[in-house]
């Protein structure tokens, strides 16, 4: 299908998301069960600094359906920049999309990278699908473990490309739970493990936000036709959000906790 409007694309973003991370649509399910009205809050992408895949690429489509930059952050120990993008209409999710500054890294790092992005097509960032194409690129498990050592979200997206990396539950929603503890009770009590760093909760009432998210569940992947591994894909994440001063919701993102949040989809234990 040829997709040309925001809500055709947040479709196939869904759609590509529950088949690589059965595990989402099992706990989306759960609620869905329990008669809840599942919001979601934001669906957050992954890329490299470099001009031709940045953040301000992967915004593309976004913007041109009417989305808002509308906050900035920065990670100085995973090297990471990210933007967040709001619609005037509140039923749409946020956008979050962070890139790796490529420039804090060594040079086989570097080379690694380039390599794969020389392989994107010219022009492949005018497709207003591109932010769901997957890799564009090959990778050797060699340059996945090259990457694992120096950055865990480059081996990532090394491997996963441009795709939904979560989507996330807003919390505030579900009629039956009015609290993070008891919507982390009920995930566990389903048998999904949760991201633990920093505490399963992260940030607070006073932040304005808590958040907690799965562990990526693992999915196959096969190097170099022959050697397949097991990799952490996506996960899903559950947003509780808080009033300002103003009496609106809070609908920024706090940097503190979002690096716990990253996380999910480590490899290695942190
Ligand atoms: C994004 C992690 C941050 C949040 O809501 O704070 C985040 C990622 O893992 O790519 O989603
Ligand atoms: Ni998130």
């Amino acid at each position: 299908m040829n997709i040309s409007t925001l809500d055709q694309l947040l479709d196939k973003l869904w759609s590509d998301y529950i088949t690589l991370n059965p595990h989402a649509l099992e706990i989306h399910n759960i609620f869905v069960e329990r008669d809840e009205d599942v919001i979601n809050d934001h669906i957050a992408f992954r890329t490299f600094n470099h001009p031709s895949v940045c953040v301000d690429v992967l915004a593309k489509p976004f913007l041109a359906s009417g989305y808002v930059e509308s906050g900035n952050y920065d990670f100085p120990s995973k090297k990471l920049n990210a933007k967040h993008f709001e619609h005037p209409d509140k039923t749409k999710p946020k956008i979050f999309i962070s890139e790796l500054r490529l420039e804090d890294f060594d040079a086989e790092l570097n080379e690694i990278v380039n390599r794969m992005l020389s392989q994107v097509p010219e022009n492949a960032s005018d497709n207003f699908a591109f932010c769901v194409s997957g890799r564009p690129w090959t990778v050797t498990l060699d340059e996945y473990e090259k990457l694992l050592e120096k950055s865990e979200y480059a081996a990532w997206l090394s491997v996963f490309g441009f795709r939904a990396n979560h989507f996330t539950v807003l919390a505030n929603e579900l009629n039956s739970l009015d609290n993070m503890t008891d919507l982390n009770a009920l995930v566990r009590e389903n048998g999904f493990l949760l991201n633990e760093s920093g505490g399963a909760i992260k940030g607070s009432k006073d932040q304005m936000l808590e958040q907690s998210s799965t562990l990526a569940g693992k999915v196959d992947v096969t190097f170099d036709c022959e050697n397949t591994k097991k990799i952490p894909a996506c996960y899903y994440e559950f947003a509780m959000r808080y009033p300002k001063k103003d009496g609106e919701l809070f609908q920024g993102f706090i940097a503190k906790s979002a690096d716990k949040i990253f996380e999910s989809t480590n490899q290695r234990k942190s």
